[in-house]
Order: structure tokens, then sequence, then C-alpha cells
């Protein structure tokens, strides 16, 4: 690189990752051209990391045209035991399945371990006394903390009981607990190892985590004795037991080694189911281990965990994320999103079994030595003001939520929010789901008393981080805009023809080229990777999201293009759903679209059509949700469930969701075309069934 161009790289990196001295004065973009513009609240840009558009639109274009410089200072701020080649491009990859294997490959060469980054490092550099975690727990009263050597030295104690059960780098490790310490523990013991962990969220269903455990050949499970979730009581061992049966009837698959953590709060040991010789108490069996283990150096492109994940078709794809590139971009995104900075008590509400979890709950924050809250009950247990007690108890300064709670607590009224004090607060986020104008405006306005700037963030399990988001301070939001894109993302809007949009526009939201976080195939199936994210759009990652681009250069996510449903925040394919449904022997056919709930976002329609020797009947529809509940998990249990003599079908035989969705949303009057139908009385039958 020339010196010149290395003197401006080096003096906008230092702006970017510098000390807090080195600051511009903010330069707010004009704002007649936006619809509804709220700027950043003044205190909080004196102090942000980032300061102005053309700040970021410097960096951005760094990002994207020098990727080694940008991303190679940036992953040089962690310890890397070998550092990765830097005679050659830090990254190599092909987007286009035409030119052969898709792959993505950075920081190659190098080896690191994100158990260490995220934990060792901070403690050799004396910060072991500060806090990592803050434990809430469900019911008030209850609470735990632990400080960057305590979790390290409980990090340790599960990775050398996992050793002694001969679990090595490579191996997978299941994780199906409620949202105690235990489990981000969990999660890093096998990062320290070089071991998958996959967590599954501990709302599936027992046939759900059996589907994950034999997808991934689980060696060891663990687990906990039962979760609590607000008044609700989750019996997590008995589930635990039926998916092993599930296993080994199915697949033939033992896993040899369950270790079930005693939460005695929740359920006390004699109500613990057990099997001898394969359940082991966490408690008395590990704390017997020492707390020094050492760490499995990694090659920066070696697995680091999986997540399953819905798409639109088929079962759940196990998603997997690298070491190196998950690492760096988790680490990256949590500070400048966030605008995380010394001092700061970050929460985020998700559960670990979800990306949200994975990346601003566990990696994320430790990568950056913050200080997290984690919080295992429910907004409105006992009442609906318990997450603004949690915010004062701990003075939360930074919250990270999804629209759908967010919803469930507007709905309560503002006066609960009022009684509390929330001063702590400087930063609310928001993810998962699009977040509604009207809703933005009750969390900034009444949560956040216009004081603290609200960060819509867009992304998925697939990218590992956050991809379209505010970069707080840097420019005015937009209630209800995910904005613009982080360092080095390239976003692309497509028509139906997939030729690229410029300006403002609404299409297909799509990805060109390869950032750090990118998940890298699907777990034993990397066919389905290249057909599901880069055979629809030639050359680009395709979202499965659309959105809109306004004059401002600014991204509305509008939703998902494709089948895929978003409940509560949960990623549900109505595939999946329809072939629960479909497994009751009297439910011949099933099509199941979203319709729009005020608080879930989206709620679930199943059109039914039932076989001649069956009466429709309430008992029937209980009969057919419990079968849901019990293959996927309660949180995907249809809301209506609508009686259908038929299904409208193309003459090629394919359902036609489009008039379903219509007659979910009850708009008769607007059905559109059914001309294609191979019989368009379905439709009248169906409006008439209602
Ligand atoms: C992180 C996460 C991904 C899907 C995604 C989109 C929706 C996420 C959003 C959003 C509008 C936002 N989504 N964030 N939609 N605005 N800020 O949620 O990952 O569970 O994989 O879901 O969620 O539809 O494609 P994941």
């Amino acid at each position: 690189m020339d010196p010149l161009a290395e003197r401006r790289l080096r003096s906008v990196l230092e702006h970017l990752l510098g000390p807090e001295s080195n600051r511009s004065v903010r330069s707010s973009p004009t704002s007649e051209a936006y619809e509804d513009v709220v700027q950043v609240p003044g205190d909080f840009a004196k102090k942000s990391l980032l300061s102005s558009r053309s700040q970021y639109e410097q960096l951005y274009e760094e990002a994207v045209t020098n990727p080694d410089g940008f991303w190679g200072r940036v992953a040089a701020g962690y310890f890397w035991q070998k550092l990765w080649d830097t005679s050659k491009p830090v990254c190599n990859y092909n987007f286009d399945a035409d030119k052969g294997r898709v792959f993505v490959e950075w920081f190659k060469g190098g080896f690191t371990n994100v158990c260490y980054n995220a934990l060792d490092r901070h403690v050799l550099a004396g910060y072991g006394h500060e806090l990592c975690f803050l434990w809430e727990g469900n019911d008030p009263g209850q609470s735990a903390q632990l400080t960057y050597s305590d979790v390290l030295k409980k990090v340790c104690q599960v990775a050398n009981f996992l050793r002694s059960k001969n679990v090595k780098k490579g191996d997978r490790v299941c994780i199906y607990m409620s949202m105690i310490l235990e489990l981000p523990i969990a999660m890093l013991a096998c990062a320290r190892l070089g071991v998958i962990h996959s967590v599954v969220f501990a709302g599936f269903s027992s046939e759900s985590l059996a589907g994950r455990i034999l997808d991934c050949q689980a060696k060891v499970l663990l687990t906990c004795a039962a979760g609590r979730r607000g008044n609700k009581l989750l019996p997590l061992k008995d589930i635990v037991d039926h998916a092993l049966e599930i296993c080994l009837r199915d697949g033939n698959l033992r896993v040899e080694t369950c270790l079930v953590y005693e939460n005695s709060f929740a359920l006390p040991r004699q109500k613990v189911s057990w099997v001898e010789g394969r359940d082991i108490w966490w408690q008395e069996t590990v704390s017997r281990f020492s707390v020094d283990c050492p760490v499995e150096w990694m090659e920066a492109e070696d697995p680091l965990f999986m997540l399953y994940t819905s798409g639109s078709t088929g079962k759940p794809k196990g998603l997997i994320h690298s070491v190196g590139g998950y690492m760096v971009y988790a680490g990256f995104t949590f500070k400048h999103v966030f605008d995380h900075q010394r001092g700061d008590i970050f929460w985020c509400t998700a559960d670990c079994g979800w990306i949200t979890g994975h990346t601003y709950v566990t990696y994320g924050p430790l990568l950056n030595r913050a200080t997290c809250v984690i919080f295992e009950g429910v907004p409105t247990f006992p009442d609906a003001g318990r997450w603004w007690e949690i915010v004062d108890k701990y003075q939360v300064s930074i919250l990270y939520a999804a629209p759908t709670a967010i919803r469930t607590l507007a709905a309560q009224g503002d006066e609960i929010v009022r009684k509390y004090s929330r001063k702590s607060l400087r930063l609310l986020g928001s993810v998962g789901e699009p977040i509604s104008p009207k809703t933005w405006r009750w969390y900034y306005e009444v949560c956040g008393e216009s004081r603290c700037p609200v960060i819509d963030t867009w992304w998925q399990t697939e990218t590992g981080a956050c991809m379209i988001s505010p970069l707080p301070g840097a420019w005015p939001m937009k209630p209800g805009c995910a904005t613009l894109p982080f360092f080095g993302v390239q976003t692309v809007v497509l028509d139906q023809e997939g030729k690229e949009l410029h300006g403002p526009c609404e299409g297909y939201l799509c990805i060109k080229g390869a950032w750090p976080g990118i998940a890298r195939t699907v777990y034993g199936d990397h066919s389905r990777y290249e057909n599901t994210y880069f055979k629809i759009w030639k050359g680009l990652y395709s979202t499965g999201d659309g959105c809109r681009r306004d004059a401002d250069g600014f991204i509305w996510i509008t939703g998902r293009v494709d089948d895929v449903l978003n409940v509560s925040g949960h990623r549900i394919s109505t595939g999946e759903v329809e072939g629960a449904l479909v497994s009751h022997p009297h439910c011949t056919e099933a099509a199941v679209v979203g319709y729009d709930h005020d608080v879930k976002g989206q709620g679930i329609y199943a059109f039914v059509t039932l076989s001649h020797e069956a009466t429709p009947s309430d008992a029937l529809k209980k009969q057919l949700r419990d079968i849901v509940r019990k293959q996927i998990g309660a949180f995907a249990a249809p809301e209506v469930i609508h009686w259908a003599v038929s299904l409208p079908r193309t003459r090629s035989g394919k359902i036609m969701r489009r008039i379903l969705r219509k007659i979910a949303a009850r708009q008769y009057t607007d059905i559109g075309d059914t001309s294609s139908l191979a019989d368009p009385s379905v439709v009248e039958d169906l409006i008439k069934g209602m």
C-alpha cells in the first residue's frame, strides 16, 4: 500500500478504534428529505464513539476497498497464537455457484481461540476482578454475579469435565438449558476445546430436540433440571429423557453422557427423572475438576458452533459459524452498534437458544470485556414493571430487546414504566422482526424518555451479527428503519428479475461480497447452503427479506419474501408446521400462512382439510395444536385453524399462499387474480367457511 493511503487508513482507524479524545465535531445531515426523523439526543452524541455520517462513510469505504487493512487491523485487536497469512488477502470467497464451490474464508492460516479472547485475555491483563455476568432469576430476589475470573474458572471446570468424557476438537455437544449462567459457561467451555456447540432453545419439544441431536450426532448433552418462565415450569430433564429415547429409536444414537445442572429453586432433585450411568449431576461432578484448562488453538476457519434455523422448506438447517471471522465480527459489531464504552452495563434480553443470545449475550460482550445482565424470566412476571426494575437494580445502560416484548409492555400502558427511574439507560436496541414506527416511538419516548437513541438492528442467524443498523450518534434515526449497512456490508436491492436497483426503490435484499461473520456452511449439507443462499440471485447472498431504500439511502426492512414466519421474533417455517399438522391421522392437508398480530408481530393461521370420516370440532382443533406443540414447541402452535374443504391450487398443483394470506387477513374484497387457480370456486368456499 502506498504510504499516503496507509497514513489515511491509520488515521481513520485510529478514529474508529482509538481513544475518546480523538473525536470530530458532529455534523448532522439535512433533514428536509426525511419523512419522520429523530435527531440523536445531544447528550448521547457528545460521547458516542462515532459522530458523523461522513466519518462512517469514510470507514465504510475503507472496509470495502481495503478489507486487508480494515479487517486486519480490527482482527489484530485479538490474541492470535499464530497470525493469519498476511501475504495473502484477508478474505477469500466465491459466491457464484456457477464458478464452483461456494465458500468463504477469513484470516486463513491464523490460529486463535474465542474463549481465550473472551476470558483469559482479560484476566491476564489484570481485569479478572471485573464483573462479567449479573444474573437475575425468574423470581424477584434471586440473583448471582460472576467476575471474569469466576467465569474463566467455571468454564475450565466444564471443559475439563468434557475432556474427561473424551470430547475432543470437532465433536458436537448439545446444550438444552434455560437462561442460567451455566448456559453461556457451557458454550464457552466448548469453544475452549474446539468442540462445536449446538444450543437448542429450551422452548423446543422433545421431538425437535431429538432431531437436532441426531442431525449433529452429539456426544454429550448439557441440560438442567427445569426451566422457569413466569408462572410456568418447563420440565427440561423430562423433555431430554424423552428426546434421548427418540434418538435411540429413530437413529440408534446413544448419547453417553447427560450433565444435569440441579436448579433446585425450580425443581427439587427428588423430582428429577434419572438414568443411571448416563446422567450426572453438574454441581457434584464439575466442581471436582481443575480450574485450569489448556486452550485448543483453532484455525480461523475451524467451526465454532452450529445453530439450527428454519427455512422455507425441509428440516431446520444447522448453520456453522467459524472461529476467526465470527469472533472478529461479533466483537466489532458489539462495540460499534451498541457504542459500548467502559462502565456500561449491557443487557440483551434474548435467550441463548437463538443467534442473538449467542452473539450479544455471550460472545460479543465478553470479547469486549463488557458487564452483562442475564435474565431468566419474562418481561411480565410478576408484573409488567419487571424489566424496569431490573434496569434500575443493575443500572443497565444499554438494553437490547425484541419488538414482540416491547409491544407486550406497551399494551400495559405507560404508568408502570414511569414507576421506575430508568435514568441509567442511554441506548435502546431492537432486533428480530420489524418494529413499527408506533412501537418504536413508545420505546423511544416512554421507555427511554427521548434521551436514548433506538437502534433497529437487522441481521440473521446466517449473518452472525448485525448487518444493518444505526451506529448511534453518527446519523439521525427514523422510527422503524434499520438505516445503513455496517462497515463493509454491501447491500443490494433487486427487482423481480434480479436486476440491481439504484436510488430509492423497493425489492429483494441481497448482499454482495463476504463479511467476516457469514455462516460458512450447513452442517453435513453444503449443497443446501449453496442452494438456499447463493442460487436464487447469482453471485449474491440472498437474505430472504424484502426492503425499501429511501432517498437518504436508508434501508427499511419490509419482512420475509419467502415462506418463513416470524412469530414473536422466532423464525418458524410454514413447512414444518404443516408437516406437524398432517401427521395427525385426520388431517389430509394443511397450509399455513402468517397474519398481522398486535403483540406477536405475526400469528400463525392454518388452513386444514380433514379426512372424510372426521368431524370438525374444537376438540380436534386442540389435538392439532397439541401435535404442533409436541413436534416443534408451544411457540409454533397455530392461533387460528380454519377448516377447509380444499385448498386453492394452481393448475400445476402449487398452493396459492397469496390468496390464503388475504383470507387470513380477512381482505375478501382484495383477493386478486384467481384465474390461474385450477378451481376458483375453492376461494368462495373458504370465505363462506369462516
Ligand atoms: C437476529 C435474528 C432473522 C429474520 C430476518 C428478518 C427478521 C431480524 C429484524 C428483522 C426487521 C429487524 N428480522 N431483525 N426484520 N427488522 N431489525 O433475529 O435472526 O432468528 O435468524 O431471524 O428476522 O426477517 O430475516 P433470526
